[in-house]
């Protein structure tokens, strides 16, 4: 069983974390989509919120769960969840230079190899920050974001 994580604030999940995420479930059996739970950092949208909002968007692929991470190391979730390898998506070579130190912490702590996927030309100047200021100034932001993800900006949900 080939097994990979695609971890991420997801506040929100965007076009583009659909499009990596999507491709990641189509080269594993498995993919666990890991909302992660750093309660240091001030989210837009509670825990419960964005998992919904990810459970709701993905229901469609086939071999995705998606879980909390949980307050502690990304390698060690992998190892507790019998996960190889972590999908990262790249924009840019500042993603690169900003991931290549955590690939090369998360293999060194537990042997969890990382795998970057290129974003799609479409996707690359999405970002959850930017998409928030946007929505957040009164711009359209239905062509970046699902469906369930629009719904609750719509709504004037609240983070925690
Ligand atoms: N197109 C394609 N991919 C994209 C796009 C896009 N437009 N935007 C983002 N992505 C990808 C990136 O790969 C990104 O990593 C992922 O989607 C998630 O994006 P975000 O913005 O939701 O997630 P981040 O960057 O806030 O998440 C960071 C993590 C939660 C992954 C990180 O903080 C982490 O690993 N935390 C665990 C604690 C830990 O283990 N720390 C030690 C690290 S060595």
């Amino acid at each position: 069983m080939r097994r990979a994580v695609c971890p991420g604030s997801y506040d929100p999940l965007h076009n583009g974390h659909v499009e990596i995420i999507a491709r990641a479930a189509s080269m594993y059996d498995e993919v666990i989509v890991a909302v992660s739970t750093n309660y240091a950092k001030k989210y837009r949208f509670s825990l419960d919120v964005r998992l919904d909002m990810a459970r709701q968007t993905l229901s469609y692929l086939r071999g995705i769960t998606v879980e909390p991470m949980g307050d502690g190391l990304l390698a060690e979730f992998c190892r507790s969840h019998g996960a190889g390898v972590i999908i990262k998506g790249l924009r840019s070579t500042q993603d690169y230079q900003y991931e290549l130190p955590m690939a090369r912490m998360n293999r060194h702590l537990t042997g969890v190899e990382t795998v970057f996927l290129p974003a799609e030309n479409n996707y690359t100047h999405l970002s959850s920050t930017l998409i928030k200021e946007v929505a957040a100034l009164g711009g359209d932001i239905a062509d970046f974001v699902p469906k369930a993800v629009l719904q609750r900006f719509q709504q004037g949900e609240q983070g925690q």
